[in-house]
């Protein structure tokens, strides 16, 4: 079975790229999949160091999970400080990382903007604790959106780069398994992590600006639909949100060049579990008038009951936080296991 870990940040509300783009397909890969989700608290120190409500935050993402449809008993919901092997695993591969790899993620740059060197350490090496999330587990798929995809290419460079420098050592160890890098087959410990980006809604834009994406730092409201929000809150920001004067066209080629009618019909597509051509077949040569309240019904249909369900979880405090140290402990299980390898391939001493 494949074995796919996933996290999202306890950093503000959840809006709907995060919903589409990531939970959703959480919910979905359970079906098929050995599953790990994570509320990565730790990374949401990267960027702001003090949270008044770090941990209603947690419990918040953690009742997304819940609320959309993961089940804590069939797969693992942890928090990711609960399991100290993430940092331990991030700090080896920050030694086979390099900083010039970092300094090449986009993410960073544009999180550290202008004045880089004052960014914290922990916002450049960051990708190197996602790494170790998702290497812990040597997990082989990450459903993740389209922004996180340079950053999985970065897991593999690490898993590489370990694997090679390590090679005669996990050799010797005889822990090596057969991986597939390119046309060739290497001996390694770390598997290549495929992420699992696409459909429709892998890149949800702002609603105010087609070119941006949706995110939790935008500092309009309207640029985003929170999962939080109420029927009325989405429906005004739908009808607000940014168009051209043209009817939608009856075919995929057609929204070329027009960002915000292309999001809008990602949205529904996503939605709907559909594709863009399905909707543009339905909307083809209709306006916005039209398709925009249709999409405002849809998303009130699809989130509300969503949302309910995450207020009714969140305010259980003893039941969630029930389900992050069950799963904590499980996870726990697992990420010392490989530790234990990786501390002995490192060569360090143990016992
Ligand atoms: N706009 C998006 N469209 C599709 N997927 C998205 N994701 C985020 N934004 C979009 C996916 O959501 C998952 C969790 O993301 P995160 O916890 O790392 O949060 P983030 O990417 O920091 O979220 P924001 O809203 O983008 O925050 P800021 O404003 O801080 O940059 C990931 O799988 C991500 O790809």
């Amino acid at each position: 079975k494949p074995l796919v870990f996933s996290g999202v940040q306890p950093t503000g509300n959840l809006h709907l790229g995060n919903y589409l783009g990531a939970i959703k397909k959480f919910v979905a890969l359970q079906e098929t999949s050995d599953c790990i989700y994570c509320v990565v608290d730790l990374h949401s120190l990267t960027a702001q160091l003090v949270h008044a409500d770090l941990q209603d935050q947690t419990r918040s993402i953690t009742a997304a999970f819940l609320a959309s449809g993961i089940d804590p008993k069939k797969h693992i919901v942890f928090n990711q400080s609960r399991v100290m092997q993430h940092a331990e695993l991030a700090w080896i591969f920050n030694c086979v990382a390099r900083i010039g790899w970092m300094n090449r993620m986009t993410q960073f740059k544009d999180k550290a903007g202008k004045d880089r060197e004052n960014a914290s350490l922990g916002l450049l090496a960051y990708p190197s604790l996602m790494a170790a999330d998702i290497l812990l587990y040597r997990a082989t798929h990450v459903p993740v959106g389209e922004d996180q995809k340079q950053h999985l290419e970065l897991t593999r460079d690490i898993a590489q780069k370990f694997n090679n420098d390590f090679s005669a050592r996990i050799a010797e160890l005889g822990v090596g398994v057969e991986i597939q890098v390119g046309e060739e087959t290497v001996n390694g410990f770390f598997p290549m992590t495929e992420p699992l980006i696409g459909g429709p809604a892998a890149r949800i834009m702002s609603l105010r600006d087609g070119s941006k994406k949706m995110s939790k730092s935008d500092p309009s409201d309207l640029s985003r639909i929170n999962l939080t929000d109420d029927a009325d809150t989405i429906s005004k920001k739908i009808k607000k949100a940014k168009t051209d004067p043209d009817a939608l066209p009856s075919e995929v080629d057609g929204l070329a060049g027009r960002p915000e009618a292309e999001n809008l019909v990602g949205i529904y597509a996503g939605l709907a579990d559909i594709g863009k051509e399905a909707v543009l077949g339905q909307f083809g040569g209709q306006q916005f008038s039209v398709f925009k309240p249709a999409l405002a019904d849809l998303a009130v249909d699809k989130l509300a009951p969503v949302a309910a369900e995450m207020r009714r979880i969140s305010a259980d405090h003893a039941y969630v936080d029930g389900v992050l140290r069950d799963g904590g402990e499980r996870a726990g299980n697992l990420a010392e296991t490989t530790m234990k390898t990786v501390r002995d391939i490192v060569g360090l001493l143990q016992g």
